[in-house]
């Protein structure tokens, strides 16, 4: 499968690029096995972590062909948590609001997968454009009314819609920016894309986050990019684009919603959070030079927690098939000989096994059934949601294990 090494920036083009983590050679986080291709070998990729000495931006620098990461067989489906459902109706209510959206307002989404934000704007009978390669989720938006091109975004689509009369008031893009391999010509694209009135509103995971909370599982091949207000600031303004505002939101570990205008109008949000970066020191190298030595420090606490387990005799399981959680087990080493199995309430991967490390994927009802000594959240993201759907686990004796920021039993 083809992939490509990148030795200069994807924002700003400099070779002055510095790894300060290398996670190893981890296979596609997304690419579930099926028991029909257990026998193939899985492709591994170099997932090497750098920084950008002239613009800040963090990232990878392997880029794997997006036609393979994102199309045939793309398992997430956004409608899975009602807390991600509960959290983009808000978004969308808020904007038909704000921006006095009616009848005459076009809305698109870039990566609108399953249409889980847009079908909010349908309701209100706006006019929408999903957007997104992957076959099965565009197959379900479709399905409830959510008009999508099963497409890559890229400034060619972009120029195709504007030549349509198809500008938007509004763009939406959640957890898409870091995973474009074009990252300038994404935002060139929406730029073409959007009424000069309009505005770009982008979810992104935020690096400090990451940092902080010492979220490596957030690292895979589908995620380019890990994003600063620092970095980001400057790749919009490279196309005439301002970021305007932010809001800091506690999904996915920590994120930042992202308000994109084509019309300079900068809030205090933005100019602080770029205050307070500048004094973190996130724009040079020292932020980030103890974090490879923090990874290390899960890896061997993790590894130490369930193999004593499991000498006690325990039996443990894992919640979610993340992705996140490919880069967990596999960069870790948790194989079947320390998790029986993991349990996922999307059926799209029931009957698979986890990449790498070939851990079978259970319906999550079968975990009260199954009832391990011990649960890895490997969806540490959704802890809450997850422990209120199974607190007859918890009730029952089962306890859950978290990896990080440090690995305990909750
Ligand atoms: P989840 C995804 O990463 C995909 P993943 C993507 N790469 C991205 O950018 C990030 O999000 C931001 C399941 N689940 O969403 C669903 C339950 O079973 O944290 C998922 O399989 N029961 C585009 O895959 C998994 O857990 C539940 O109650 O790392 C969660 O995966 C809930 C809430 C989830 O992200």
């Amino acid at each position: 499968m083809p992939s490509t090494f990148e030795s200069r920036c994807r924002s700003c083009d400099s070779d002055n690029l510095e790894v300060f983590l290398d996670l190893g050679n981890t296979p596609l986080a997304d690419r579930l096995v099926s028991a029909d291709a257990l026998d193939a070998p899985e492709p591994r990729y170099p997932l090497k972590v750098a920084f950008c000495h002239d613009c800040s931006l963090v990232q990878i620098l392997e880029t794997v062909d997006p036609e393979v990461l994102f199309t045939d067989n793309y398992p997430y489906f956004s409608s899975i948590s009602p807390f991600l459902l509960q959290h983009s109706r808000d978004n969308a209510l808020d904007l038909i609001e704000r921006r006095r959206l009616d009848q005459d307002s076009l809305v698109v989404e870039l990566a609108s997968n399953d249409g889980y934000l847009l079908k909010n704007y349908v309701e209100s009978g706006i006019t929408v454009l999903g957007i997104d390669p992957a076959d099965g989720p565009a197959e379900a938006a479709e399905r409830i009314n959510v008009p999508t091109l099963c497409d890559f975004f890229t400034i060619d689509l972009a120029r195709r819609l504007a030549d349509q009369g198809k500008l938007a008031d509004v763009v939406h893009g959640n957890n898409v920016l870091a995973h474009v391999a074009d990252t300038n010509g994404f935002v060139e694209g929406i730029k073409i894309l959007l009424k000069p009135t309009g505005i770009a509103v982008i979810e992104v995971p935020y690096l400090k986050s990451l940092i902080d909370h010492c979220e490596f599982d957030t690292i895979y091949h589908e995620h380019l990019c890990y994003f600063s207000v620092t970095a980001l600031d400057k790749l919009f303004r490279r196309h005439g684009l301002y970021l305007n505002e932010i809001k800091h939101l506690g999904i996915h570990g920590g994120s930042l919603r992202l308000y994109v205008e084509p019309i300079e109008d900068v809030q205090a949000s933005v100019s602080e959070a770029l205050a307070d970066e500048y004094a973190l020191g996130i724009d040079t190298i020292r932020y980030f030079e103890d974090f490879s030595l923090r990874v290390q420090h899960v890896k061997q606490s993790l590894l130490a927690l369930l193999r004593n387990l499991k000498a006690e005799g325990k039996r443990i399981g894992a919640y979610g098939a993340a992705a996140k959680g490919a880069t967990l087990i596999n960069f870790i080493g948790i194989d079947t000989g320390l998790i029986d199995f993991v349990v996922d309430r999307n059926v799209h991967k029931h009957g698979k096994r986890m990449p790498g490390q070939r851990i079978p994927i259970l319906p999550a009802e079968q975990l009260i059934e199954l009832m391990p000594d011990y649960v890895l959240l490997l969806a540490w993201n959704f802890a809450d949601e997850i422990r209120s759907e199974q607190n007859a686990y918890e009730a029952s004796g089962g306890q859950f294990i978290v990896p990080i920021p440090e690995p305990g039993i909750l």
